[in-house]
């Protein structure tokens, strides 16, 4: 097999919501000529957010993949969403890039997201490289988002590259700091650039910023140094030259700035992705491990290596159906193949090969080592899973989701549509791995839980548009549950007397509490057959029915321990049946008398904010029964965890939004079960009564 080399490029624009990612997008396909015609996200006509409901509401809710080629390099560019809600999609692309464009609105600053993912970036070794965007708004303000990048995230090596000429309107190109030349960007074009002058007021600046960048690579390498403390200065191509090396190191993290809208001077950061991002086979040997026992298994990311991919997205496409969007790790992928994979132990076969633009799909010969791609029906195979070469199996950490915050109950309007709504949310949850839902077998609601409320609403959007099912959205119960604080000794008989055959069980039960979390056990002692053996497991079935619902609001009783320790029966009319009854009649007695109370869930939050909205967020925590645990910064993003009951934070997300003016995040996860207050125990019981009621 002949290996086609190409020069290769994977490239995610990460950054906060409206920062100007798709646009970016948008301006880089269209400079490269990938794309006719510049769409724009107010109009609804980007490549990348190409779904019905990005569209409608004017902002990305999943990432999206587009190929372009530039200068006999092909590049792989990712979209990904800022939003709250929906950046999960955006850290899980970060396992298959090799680089970050952070885009920053130049009249907005550095919001939390941006920090979270910088952070991630650091950790997985994706490089970085900062795009300052709109700068031909109003508010744009160069200076001051490169101080708030120093302040926030606190990285040494963000140095200019470009610094701009003119702002807001006025805003015509940058001075080119590496090469020293003005780059005057051409407007209405594909995003040209031409040289010009240097003007005089930006002299010292320039010459200043050429300084740190010489002083950063110097320091690093000892030759360099010994020229530069001779000569006072690098030339051009030195300098470009150890500048690869040292961003590819992380040591420095280029800033650039543009305007994505007007496609101003897209041929530059073109030229910058190509000159200073590093591509695929530059990255050091890959870890995974062997499948089955886990030992670890080092891999070459290149085309010479044993076939691996990484899957990291699933898109439900109306056509083709399902689609599975991968990373080739090693070796070359071509059509047709049979592989491994290895999280499921299935064979699968990866039909045909395609590249993305969007949602268009082109076919292609072959992909090679760290290109991306995409191939249709899948059988087993989900977002995060390893596909392989059966005789050198590997298994890579899988992509990790965060757990759905909130959950609401959801209706359908018209009665019966109950399978269409279950069918639906199964074909949505394949491609979102932050949406699960289940059906709550104490209300008997199918709750949907998710990121937030604007995610479960995209979701209702969603059944409705591509299923054509219209859900009514309930308020969600807390799980509460029941359990008691004191052990009581009870007689549980059922007798019936009636016509025939009569029914008859009696039992006695030590009903005990245990310890938190630990759940329910049954301890049969029943001596000399006081009840014959075969309706001992029918007492302990009577007894697991009535714990589903407990005497006090009709939730779950929990954490105990049944002793059955004596009994009587009668010859012909005990049975089965009559003996759960005895056990369930027993069981409810003794709950009633053993002093119960109400358990509330309590979660453990993370709560990711700015330093000055720190008090209140954490007043807040306390105001709504919380314990603050502890307190980390990362970065200069400050995090607090805590645990707080369930019940005071279902709406948390609004409520972080107004206390930090959206520059917070959360996330959380169930704990344990606490004992609920009395007066709080007190209006759940009366709200339980009021429904049983109506
Ligand atoms: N003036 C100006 N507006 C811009 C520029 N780039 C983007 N915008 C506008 O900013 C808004 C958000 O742009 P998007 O490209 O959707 O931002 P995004 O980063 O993709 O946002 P999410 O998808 O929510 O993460 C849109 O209304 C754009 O028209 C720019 O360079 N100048
Ligand atoms: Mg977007």
């Amino acid at each position: 097999m002949k290996v086609q080399r190409v020069a290769l490029r994977n490239v995610g624009l990460l950054g906060d919501t409206g920062s100007g990612k798709t646009s970016l997008a948008e301006a880089l396909l269209f400079s490269a000529g990938a794309i006719e015609r510049l769409g724009s996200v107010l109009d609804g006509t980007t490549t990348m957010d190409f779904d019905a409901d990005e569209q409608k509401r004017s902002r990305s809710l999943s990432s999206a993949l587009a190929t372009l080629s530039w200068k006999k390099t092909k590049i792989n560019l990712i979209d990904t969403p800022g939003a709250g809600n929906f950046v999960a999609d955006a850290f899980a692309c970060l396992r298959v890039l090799d680089a970050a464009i952070f885009v920053i609105h130049a009249g907005s600053g550095v919001r939390v997201q941006t920090q979270r993912l910088w952070q991630a970036c650091k950790e997985l070794g994706v490089v970085r490289l900062v795009y300052i965007n709109a700068m031909d708004a109003e508010r744009a303000d160069f200076d001051q988002i490169m101080n708030d990048l120093t302040a926030t995230i606190e990285d040494n090596s963000i140095i200019p590259f470009h610094l701009p000429l003119g702002k807001g309107p006025a805003f015509a190109g940058v001075v080119d700091v590496v090469r020293q030349r003005g780059l005057s960007f051409q407007a209405g074009g594909r995003g040209e650039v031409k040289p010009c002058e240097v003007p005089e007021a930006l002299a010292d600046s320039l010459a200043a910023t050429r300084e740190r960048l010489t002083e950063a690579v110097a320091e690093a390498d000892d030759a360099l140094l010994e020229k530069y403390l001779e000569a006072g200065t690098l030339n051009d191509d030195e300098l470009v030259e150890s500048l690869r090396a040292a961003v590819r190191q992380g040591s420095v993290t280029p800033v650039v700035c543009g305007v994505a809208t007007q496609c101003l001077g897209a041929q530059a950061l073109l030229d910058l992705i190509l000159d200073y991002l590093p591509a695929p086979n530059e990255r050091p040997p890959l870890r995974g491990a062997a499948p089955g026992n886990g030992a670890e298994v080092l891999r070459q990311p290149i085309d010479e290596a044993p076939f691996s991919a990484l899957v990291f997205k699933t898109m439900a496409d109306p056509y083709s159906g399902k689609l599975t969007l991968f990373r080739v790790m090693s070796g070359i992928l071509t059509p047709d193949k049979v592989v491994l994979n290895a999280n499921t132990g299935e064979k699968e076969r990866l039909g045909q090969l395609n590249n993305l633009l969007g949602k268009n799909q082109l076919t292609v010969t072959q992909v090679s080592a760290g290109d991306l791609a995409v191939v249709a029906k899948l059988k087993s195979t989900t977002t995060g899973h390893t596909l392989c070469d059966e005789k050198e199996p590997i298994l890579y950490p899988v992509i990790e989701f965060p757990k759905p915050v909130i959950s609401i109950a959801v209706v359908p309007k018209s009665k019966g549509d109950e399978e269409k709504v279950s069918s639906g949310l199964r074909r949505l949850s394949e491609e979102d791995l932050t949406l699960q839902f289940s059906v709550d077998h104490e209300s008997k609601q199918l709750v949907i839980s998710g990121m937030g409320e604007d995610h479960l609403d995209v979701v209702i959007d969603r059944l409705k548009r591509k299923f054509g099912v219209e859900v009514e959205a309930e308020e969600m119960q807390v799980p509460y549950r029941e359990t008691i604080r004191s052990s009581v000794k009870v007689q549980g008989r059922h007798k019936k007397q009636s016509g025939g055959r009569g029914q008859f069980g009696d039992t006695w039960l030590e009903i005990e509490p245990r310890e938190r979390g630990s759940g329910f056990e049954f301890v049969d002692k029943i001596v000399g057959g006081a009840i014959p053996r075969q309706y001992i497991p029918s007492v302990e079935k009577g007894i697991v029915e009535a714990m589903k619902r407990g005497s006090l609001a009709g939730f779950p009783v929990v954490d105990l321990t049944v002793t059955l320790y004596d009994g009587s029966y009668h010859s012909v009319d005990s049975s089965d049946m009559a003996f759960q009854i005895a056990g369930s009649i027993g069981f409810k007695k003794g709950v009633e008398q053993a002093d119960p109370v109400l358990l509330e869930p309590i979660v453990n939050m993370e709560v990711f904010v700015p330093e000055d909205a720190m008090g209140d967020v954490i007043g807040d925590l306390n105001a709504k029964r919380g314990k603050v645990l502890g307190m980390d910064s990362r970065g200069k993003l400050q995090v607090i965890r805590a645990q707080v009951p369930l019940a005071e934070v279902l709406k948390y997300a609004t409520v972080l939004k107004s206390m930090t003016g959206d520059r917070g995040s959360f996330s959380m996860e169930f704990s344990h079960y606490e004992m609920l207050p009395p007066h709080l125990s007190e209006k759940v019981i009366a709200t339980s009564k009021k429904r049983g009621e109506a």
